[in-house]
């Protein structure tokens, strides 16, 4: 066994520090794994999912080799040389023919690991591709859009510090999202004076230890959140005097709220309205409260305005930019942005954050429009298994000229691409994330490789730089000037001739990260290369906040040296390393808006609450009496970056969880198997009794209905595949996120 060795778990974003001894015959099984406590967010802590990255690392899915459709659809093995020279040509051609917008990039990074859509820039870049996507535009780009608009920034509740903590549409014991989730939730419900409300239809393991839980109709946030803010100015608990320091809008958002009828809207959500005042109260009551919004309202009805009335909830309580509030922390590279002026070739959408909605990209491909998608390159992503529709997504992926995966293993996706190309694991090159929310003290983890890479597949770093070179972009010459600057003159010299370049060539931006990573990148310690990325970037953010890095002990005289510092703590720390130590008011400074105030209205979305008070329920057809959850997060479940169904502890086929009433009143048994049936699809379901759902509730789990290769080779599929049962025209008129949590269903027993 060798020396316990610092990486981070990838199952979840929060990258949580670990050690991993290696063993196995040839060294090269994960075989102990233990929290690391120099980590300095997770500090030791994990959770039961981290002890199975194994199954991440060995698996009979592994891609070793690049993979090449042949026309009678099987895939050939095929040398790199061939698969570069191929894959540059083909895109070349689409580019030529109809115009680098009409190929669409999506991916870059998942859970663990964002550098390889830093690489994609210049090949982005060489390709003239202007659109992209990736699961955050099935997510939390109505989110951002809200944040951007009112605040000019993104910012996160401070749970460690908070005295009330919310939680909307979230379940962070098993899902996490916070640093030491479950020590925090624990903390929380265990000291007298800090509170905890849940809001969410189902019984969760979050929601028992909290001190109001809000079983909300499923799909009917939007008319809660109203109550609740309707109660705050109903009952004149409002921090007046904040929000008229800091915020400008209001009084045009006030007339909506009080015209909220608070025993309407909480009869909407099936609640009781002393609980809903009781819950109102004691948000405006506390000294710092902190909220989260996640999946359970950005993937449902209303989900846009839900994100809007969270924020004034926020408002209204003064909760912002102090100790235990929403506070905006630091970045190495910001990750929300807001909405552009651009809109989606066929359909206009809007483009969020740099991300065409998620939703539309099937229709972006099947229509005969001429400046649709006509080429996709998909690197760390799984479409094909996690956008709405599979059905659609496959026949959109079919239809495409071209279509090339990057992945580690034989997904879903690559099964639809023409090519395929085979990449490191996160294990066998340097990788990290810009998952970076934390404050005071936030965190950045460059990880170092655990294990050389099998001599058949490349990192994206190399990939892409190689893509560059057969596309004939590299500029040879400037990489021999950058590597004599370095040789001769070492970074301040490669530093000077870098910025140059980047001012005589404005327009070739793009090529920055594969000339960093051709340069820059053959002078860092062994198996850091991968990390050149990375240096303008901890200049960018030496510039940004000097004084939070200083704060954090990492010293400079000028913004140059502070850069180098910092850049060189990202290299020399594995186990992760405070970058930025801040202060909560720092906040303030980091608005974003002109005036640096918080604008309570968003004029869309303000229309879309007046419309509230009228509108009908979401109309129920007798043929789906059930709202379906397709995609809950459990203790085994983790996207589909674990592809083996071995590793799951427990809930192994990832059961359909159902109200025992329900099963009694139609004769189907628990632990038995019945037909899910929505208006796009049907799957078979093992069934799960639990008194935790609502009676007229179905969940099911995410990211499992996954195949894998049994030892004989053929593929069996463990669990159903919640997209088999989504449509992808279910989704939020303002910015496309789908409506996975409230999906029509029916139950049928199975003959
Ligand atoms: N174990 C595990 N952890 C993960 C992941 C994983 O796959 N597995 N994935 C990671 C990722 S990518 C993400 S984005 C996060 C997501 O993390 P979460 O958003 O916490 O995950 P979900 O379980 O999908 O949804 C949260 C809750 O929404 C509730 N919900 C359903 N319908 C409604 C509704 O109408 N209203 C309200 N208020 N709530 C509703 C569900 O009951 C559920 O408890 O988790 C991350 N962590
Ligand atoms: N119905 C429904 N659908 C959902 C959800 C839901 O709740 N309900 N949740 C959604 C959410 S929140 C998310 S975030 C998405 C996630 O969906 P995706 O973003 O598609 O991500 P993953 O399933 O995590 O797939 C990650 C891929 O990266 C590959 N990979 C792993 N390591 C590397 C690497 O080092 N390099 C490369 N190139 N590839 C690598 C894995 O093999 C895998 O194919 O799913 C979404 N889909
Ligand atoms: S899955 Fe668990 S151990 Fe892994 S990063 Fe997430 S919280 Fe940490
Ligand atoms: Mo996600």
């Amino acid at each position: 066994m060798s020396d316990w060795k610092p990486t981070a778990c990838i199952l979840c974003e929060c990258n949580c520090g670990v050690e991993v001894q290696l063993g196995g015959d040839d060294g090269r099984v994960l075989e102990r794994i233990r929290g690391d406590r120099a980590h300095p967010s997770s500090r030791g802590y994990l959770c039961q999912k981290a002890g199975t990255l194994d199954h991440y690392q060995n698996h009979r899915d592994r891609l070793l080799s690049p993979m090449r459709r042949r026309p009678d659809g099987s895939f050939e093995p095929v040398d790199w040389d061939t698969a570069i020279r191929d894959v540059a040509a083909r895109l070349q051609a689409v580019r030529d023919t109809h115009g680098g917008t009409t190929i669409l990039y999506y991916g870059g990074g998942g859970q663990g690991n964002h550098l390889p859509g830093g690489y994609a820039t210049t090949t982005r870049g060489a390709l003239g591709i202007r659109f992209r996507s990736n699961a955050l535009a099935q997510e939390k780009t109505g989110e951002f859009w809200v944040s951007h608009e009112m605040f000019g920034a993104h910012a996160r509740g401070d749970f460690e510090h908070c005295d009330v903590a919310v939680f909307l549409g979230k379940n962070p014991w098993q899902s996490h999202s916070i640093p030491r989730a479950r020590a925090v939730l624990k903390e929380i419900a265990r000291d007298p004076d800090r509170q905890m409300i849940v809001i969410d239809p189902v019984r969760t393991e979050t929601a028992e230890l909290a001190d109001i839980h809000l079983a909300v109709r499923p799909g009917t946030d939007a008319w809660l959140l109203a109550a609740l803010l309707g109660v705050i100015l109903e009952e004149r608990l409002a921090d007046e005097t904040w929000l008229s320091e800091h915020t400008v809008g209001f009084d045009a958002v006030r007339p909506a709220l009080e015209r909220v009828s608070v025993a309407d809207a909480r009869a909407r959500c099936g609640l009781d309205e002393t609980l809903v005042r009781q819950a109102a109260r004691v948000m405006a009551g506390a000294d710092r409260l902190a909220l989260f919004e996640d999946l359970g309202v950005q993937m449902n009805r209303h989900s846009t305005l839900v994100s809007y009335l969270h924020r004034l909830l926020w408002l209204v309580t003064g909760s912002f930019g102090k100790q235990g509030s929403q506070v905006v922390p630091t970045h190495i590279r910001a990750l929300a942005r807001g909405r552009s002026a651009r809109t989606t070739p066929v359909l206009g959408a809007p483009i969020i954050s740099g991300l065409v909605p998620c939703n539309v990209i099937p229709e972006e491909i099947l229509t005969d429009h001429p400046d649709r998608y006509r080429a996709m390159i998909v690197e760390s992503a799984n479409p094909a298994h996690s956008l709405a529709d599979s059905q659609k997504m496959r026949e959109a992926l079919q239809a495409l000229e071209f279509s090339v995966v990057i992945d580690v293993a034989m997904t879903e996706t690559a099964r639809e691409a023409d090519y395929v190309l085979p990449t490191a694991t996160q294990y066998e090159k340097a990788e990290a994330t810009f998952f970076t929310f934390e404050v005071p003290d936030n965190t950045f983890h460059l990880r170092h490789p655990l294990l050389s890479a099998p001599a058949t597949v490349l990192p994206e770093a190399e990939i892409h730089a190689r893509l560059a070179e057969a596309m004939e972009v590299m500029p040879t010459e400037l990489v021999d000037e950058l590597r004599e600057a370095l040789r001769t003159g070492g970074r301040p010299a490669f530093a000077h001739r870098f910025q140059q370049a980047a001012t005589e060539r404005s327009d070739t931006r793009w090529l920055a990260p594969a000339l960093l990573y051709r340069t820059l990148g053959e002078t860092l310690p062994e198996g850091l290369d991968s990390a050149a990325l990375l240096w303008p970037l901890a200049h960018q953010c030496a510039r940004e906040y000097p004084d939070s890095i200083r704060r954090a002990g990492i010293e400079g005289d000028n913004a140059f040296a502070l850069g180098e510092a910092l850049f060189e703590a990202i290299l020399t720390s594995p186990s992760g390393f405070v970058f930025t130590r801040d202060d909560h008011a720092a906040s303030w400074d980091r608005l974003g808006t002109p005036d640096g105030k918080i604008h309570a209205v968003i004029p869309e979305l303000l229309v879309e609450l007046n419309r509230l008070h009228s509108e009908a329920p979401a109309p129920q057809a007798d043929a789906f009496p059930f709202v379906l959850a397709a995609g809950e997060r459990r203790a085994f479940t983790a996207n589909t970056i674990n592809r083996n169904p071995a590793w799951r502890g427990r809930d192994a086929e990832g059961a359909l969880r159902v109200h025992p009433d329900d099963l009694t009143r139609l004769g189907l048994d628990d632990g038995g198997m019945a037909r899910l049936v929505t208006r796009r699809g049907a799957v078979e379901v093992r069934l799960e009794g639990s008194d935790r759902m609502q009676v007229g509730q179905l969940a099911l789990p995410n990211g499992l209905g996954v195949d894998y290769p049994q030892s004989d080779g053929t593929r069996r599929q463990a669990g159903a595949s919640p997209n088999e049962l989504t449509a992808a025209e279910d989704r939020d008129p303002f910015v496309g996120t789908p409506w996975h949590k409230s999906v029509p269903a029916r139950l049928e027993a199975i003959e």
